[in-house]
């Protein structure tokens, strides 16, 4: 346990991460984003995957809009402080962490919620789950990396529908615009998101990472520059002992055991 905002446990090479403050559907506070970033690091030093997910009926509603109410009688909150210090390295951790990570969407994401959400390499989605980008009905931009994460997964058109509504969207209709992976059965959900993230942790994890790396590249340098950085990153794949070991195996028919390494 990081903190009792965050939980932490680790099961067969997967650290369970909860947000836990479900009294407020898991609203993001400084401390609990501080404990998201230690428990990141943690499963990335001990685990071969990360799973996040909510404690209670919602996955996050993003900034805690209470912690910052004061903030409003005395100049406004500092915007730039805020996300600098306490989101940017959280995603910023997501991004390059060296072990995979799903999200597990139990239940509503909103704002800062849904962000870490796509954020991450996999979204799963309870049948429960909705989505709300919210950010519009507060009357600010997307934040959390979502400006550049939500086309990439839905198309310019759709994110910028999205965004302007901020309406929510169910399990369902995020699954049919490709905003996450999969719809699970929500009295099924926890045991088949912790199976699902088990078995990416028994994979190639260091080539799930590097793919991670070369599809960001790949949305914004060109086709010559991502030649470059494919060869280079194959290189570092092809060098590894998950690689060697898999092409033994597949000569000898028999299946491959991954190490992340
Ligand atoms: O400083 C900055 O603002 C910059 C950073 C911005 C990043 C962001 O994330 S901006 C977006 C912030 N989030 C929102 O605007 C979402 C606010 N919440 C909602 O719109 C709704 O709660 C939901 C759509 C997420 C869920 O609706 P529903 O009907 O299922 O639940 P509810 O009844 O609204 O919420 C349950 C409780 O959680 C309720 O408290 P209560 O009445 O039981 O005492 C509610 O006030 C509390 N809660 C929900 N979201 C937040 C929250 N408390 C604080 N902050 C929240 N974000």
């Amino acid at each position: 346990m990081t903190g009792q905002s965050i939980l932490y446990a680790a099961q067969d090479g997967v650290a369970v991460i909860t947000l836990n403050r479900p009294e407020v559907l898991n609203a993001f506070n400084p401390e609990m984003l501080a404990a998201l970033q230690s428990a990141l690091l943690r499963a990335e030093r001990e685990e071969r995957c990360a799973l996040l997910i909510g404690s209670g009926r919602g996955f996050s509603s993003g900034q805690d809009l209470e912690s910052i109410e004061d903030q409003y009688n005395n100049g406004g909150p500092d915007f730039v402080a805020l996300l600098r210090e306490q989101y940017h390295p959280v995603l910023r951790t997501l991004r390059s962490l060296a072990i995979p990570v799903v999200a597990a969407v139990n239940g509503v994401a909103a704002g800062a919620g849904m962000s870490l959400a796509l954020a991450c390499d996999v979204r799963l989605a309870s049948d429960v789950a909705r989505f709300s980008t919210a950010f519009a009905r507060i009357g600010l931009v997307p934040d959390g990396g979502m400006a550049y994460t939500l086309p990439r997964l839905v198309g310019a058109g759709r994110a910028n529908w999205l965004l302007m509504r901020g309406d929510s969207i169910d399990a369902e209709t995020a699954l049919a615009i490709g905003l996450v992976d999969e719809v699970i059965i929500a009295s099924e959900f926890p045991e088949r998101s912790l199976a699902f993230a088990q078995k990416l942790a028994e994979g190639p994890t260091k080539a799930y990472v590097l793919t991670r790396h070369l599809l960001d590249q790949g949305s914004h340098v060109g086709f010559d520059e991502l030649l470059d950085i494919e060869a280079e990153s194959q290189a570092e794949a092809g060098a590894t002992n998950d690689h060697r070991a898999a092409v033994a195996a597949f000569l000898q028919k028999r299946q491959p055991a991954f190490r992340g390494r």
